[in-house]
């Protein structure tokens, strides 16, 4: 399925892409090649505890887990699959057929823009070449997962950015993205911002929100009526995630309704969280956390604990390959140089949860 014929195409198709999509009168840049990854993370086994997952990708294409214990990551070369999401493909996680043991899917993007998924038993994935859609997050944009229309099955969305700054969904049968030319916004995450998923409500929808970052850092929100995101304009947060900081989602506090984190990382490593009220995120420097995801480590989010309030979790990479999480009391996040693993995520794999733009 995925040869190196395939690979070199692929690349070459999505700079053609690429050019076609982002007029030359682009008010803004275009979004990275890269993509983006949103940072949150998975329950592998269903147990109730957030596990992590990292993807090689490249030619070998592995993927690693390793488990919860509520106060440690278990498992070292755990492989749950050994071939998914090669070359540059963007791995993301969810339940995508509501067994209550999260999945992953892979989104190759460019010219082909597939989209696979391999399923968990819970204790490997399971699925090589089972295509989920076959066009869906094309050229650069930006895929995300979230359950849309609350059915207990996680759907895919993807931001085109840009100037067009278009939103489409694909819903999950169970055994499918059901669904082409799907817009459920006309209008969100434009330019580079960075969109995120989240039910910022407590509808038991997910809805999604932009972080404008640089110096205006403006935080909007549309809400999913189950067909559509509704609202343009929405402000809920006018100053967070300043700059190049790295926002995510979770729910800090338990109340049923997604929070917001932003990782400043550098040499102040701080962590600020504004709550949310159902209509607006609230507080404005909060700090959570004053020493964690140092220099250019990978931050993100996930329920490690397993008693309903998100946690942090930072992986160094590299050839140390540490993993450090600290739990969330609520109003705060503890624990400096708590390390659940010492060798996960090695080199520049790619873990999740895990912010990369
Ligand atoms: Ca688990
Ligand atoms: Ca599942
Ligand atoms: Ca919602
Ligand atoms: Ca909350």
């Amino acid at each position: 399925m995925f040869s190196v014929t395939r690979l070199v195409s692929l690349a070459a198709a999505a700079t053609v892409a690429m050019i076609v999509q982002i007029p030359a009168t682009a008010a803004h840049a275009a979004p990275p090649a890269g993509g983006g990854f949103s940072g949150v993370a998975g329950d592998f086994n269903g147990d109730g505890r957030d596990d992590i997952v990292t993807f090689t990708r490249g030619s070998s294409a592995d993927v690693y887990v390793a488990l919860s214990t509520g106060s440690g990551f278990s498992g070292t070369g755990w492989k749950w699959h050994d071939y998914f999401a090669a070359g540059t493909e963007t791995p993301l996680v969810g339940d995508f057929n509501g067994d209550g043991r999260d999945d992953i899917a892979t989104f190759t993007r460019g010219a082909a823009a597939d989209v696979y998924v391999a399923l968990s038993t819970g204790s490997r994935f399971v699925g090589t070449g089972v295509k989920w859609h076959n066009y869906f997050a094309a050229g650069t944009e930006t895929p995300a997962v979230g359950d849309f229309n609350g059915d207990g099955r996680d759907d895919i969305a993807t931001f085109t950015r840009g100037s067009s700054a278009d939103v489409y969904v694909a819903l999950s049968t169970g055994h499918s993205f059901s669904g082409t030319g799907w817009k459920w916004h006309n209008y969100f995450a434009a330019g580079s911002e960075i969109p995120a998923v989240g039910d910022f409500n407590g509808d038991g929808r997910d809805d999604i929100a932009t972080f404008t970052r640089g110096s205006s850092a403006d935080v909007y929100v549309a809400l999913s009526t189950g067909s559509s995101f509704s609202g343009t304009g929405w402000k809920w947060h006018n100053y967070f995630a300043v700059g190049t900081e790295l926002p995510s989602v979770g729910d800090f506090n338990n109340d049923g309704r997604d929070d917001i984190v932003t990782f400043t990382r550098g040499s102040s490593a701080d962590v600020y969280v504004a709550l949310s009220t159902g209509s607006s995120f609230s507080g404005t420097g909060w700090k959570w956390h004053d020493w964690f995801a140092v220099g250019s480590e990978i931050p993100g989010t996930g329920d490690f604990t397993g008693d309903g309030r998100a946690d942090i979790a930072t992986f160094t990479r590299g050839s140390a390959a540490d993993v450090y999480v600290a739990r969330s009391t609520g109003g705060t996040f503890l624990g400096t140089g708590w390390k659940w693993h010492n060798y996960f995520a090695v080199g520049s794999e790619i873990p999740q949860p895990g912010i990369l733009w």
